[in-house]
């Protein structure tokens, strides 16, 4: 009843600047987040046993509880879902595959991820893909499909090739279109004397993974650029000006990762330019702490101005938001769905703002109104919407969702 008074006034307010509230929640209703598996367990998937997080990347914390089977993992994932409003994605990695077949991932085919996919079916979920050049022998000498080893080298370019057929059976099963991620920690822990000669081979073998088209409609290929990582500090071979140019001159999607970049660069100024270029564009919204550390995403100045860059420019249909962050010191599915009630709240406030107004007293060049209009918007009553959205999207309403998670935890992840 409270949630239905604050609304009713926060309506009228938003009228009055010309937002139509009931549009902008429907509008929302129907955004979809690509919600990443590896937070349930902190990236060790199912595949190889007792084999240790390699490739720059580190997740840290042992929080009790986490899941240790696919089986577990749905639950858990069951569990955040249904404390997020709407129908939305998962993003599986490879090493995620449900079969108790011992296959390595060169071999993956998508009967190895059936379990999923009935999963998917079942709860209407989407499934999008990343092929895992990670966490893996071959991937020892810090170099995966840029390897100097061809043999290095064929076997990743053979996993990505098996990855986006994966991901096209995904498509195909779900109705909905699979967006695949590629990844590649591959760099130098020192300076290299040749910067050109890994890229062209990262260049060529990416040409294979890429060569058998595959109908748009099911899958849609991104790659993903990175600064540095952990034992890669000088030099990476897939970086910004590599996936950029990769992307544009190959019809593929760039995916821009919030931690990849030198810690003053923003993503959300790169969202409207890149896609100036590219068709569609993939992100991992994820926060950097001093480093690509991978916090939950909370609802800070960039995360809104993430979701500014793609409401503002009617960019939605184009930009594909998954999320891309492991925190091990936390209950793993309060920070699922911390991370997701932000990033719907993010895109909340950008759709409550009137953007042709603001744009028009841009170009008049009325800069003194357009500061004045942005900070009093800031401070618009966007808590009532977000509490009726929840409201009548039948999840939790306010932190009333952490006792959900609380019972979840004494119930189930403590017994674990
Ligand atoms: C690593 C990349 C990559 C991974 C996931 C697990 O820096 O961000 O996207 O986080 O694939
Ligand atoms: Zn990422």
């Amino acid at each position: 009843m409270k949630t239905l008074e604050g609304y009713k006034y926060a309506k009228a307010k938003y009228a009055e600047i010309g937002i139509d509230t009931d549009a902008v929640i429907e509008k929302l209703k129907n955004i979809k987040i690509s919600m990443q598996c590896w937070q349930g367990d902190d990236v060790n998937g199912f595949l190889f046993k007792d084999i240790a997080l390699s490739g720059g990347i580190q997740t840290t914390g042992n929080y009790p509880g986490k899941a240790n089977t696919a089986d577990e993992l749905r639950a858990d994932i069951d569990k955040a879902f249904s404390l997020i409003a709407g129908k939305h994605k998962l993003s599986l990695h490879a090493i995620y595959a449900d079969t108790d077949e011992k296959v390595d991932l060169d071999e993956l085919e998508p009967k190895h991820f059936q379990k999923w996919v009935d999963w998917a079916k079942e709860n209407g979920y989407g499934l999008d893909f990343n092929p895992t050049c990670f966490s893996h022998p071959m991937a020892d000498s810090g170099f995966t499909i840029s390897s100097a080893d061809e043999k290095v080298r064929n076997f990743w370019i053979k996993h990505c090739i098996a990855s986006r057929k994966i991901a096209e059976y995904f498509g195909k099963e779900l109705g909905q279109t699979c967006c695949t991620n590629f990844w590649f920690p591959d760099g130098y822990k020192d300076i290299p004397v040749d910067r050109e000669a890994p890229r062209r081979r990262m260049m060529t073998a990416l040409d294979e993974v890429f060569a058998e088209p595959i109908d748009e409609k099911y899958n849609l290929d991104g790659i993903e650029s990175k600064v540095f990582g952990i034992g890669a500090e000088s030099y990476t071979v897939g970086s910004n000006e590599f996936c950029v140019a990769y992307a544009t001159s190959r019809n593929k999607m760039c995916t821009l990762d919030a931690g990849h970049f030198h810690p003053t660069e923003m993503i959300s100024d790169k969202i409207p330019t890149v896609l100036l270029f590219t068709n569609d564009l993939l992100l991992h919204v994820s926060r950097p702490v001093r480093w690509d550390s991978d916090h939950v995403i909370i609802l800070d100045d960039e995360l809104c101005a993430i979701a500014q860059s793609i409401v503002r420019n009617d960019l939605l249909d184009r930009t594909h938001i998954g999320l891309d962050f492991f925190d091990a010191s936390i209950n793993r599915v309060a920070a699922w769905v911390i991370g997701m009630r932000n990033m719907q709240k993010a895109l909340l406030k950008a759709l409550l703002e009137p953007t042709a107004e603001l744009q028009n007293i841009e170009l008049e060049g009325d800069y003194t109104s357009r500061l004045a209009l942005l900070e009093e918007y800031k401070s618009y009553p966007f808590g009532a919407v977000w509490d009726y959205f929840c409201e009548v999207n039948g999840v939790p309403v306010g932190e009333d969702w952490l006792k959900e998670v609380k019972a979840y935890e004494n119930e189930v992840l403590s017994k674990r």
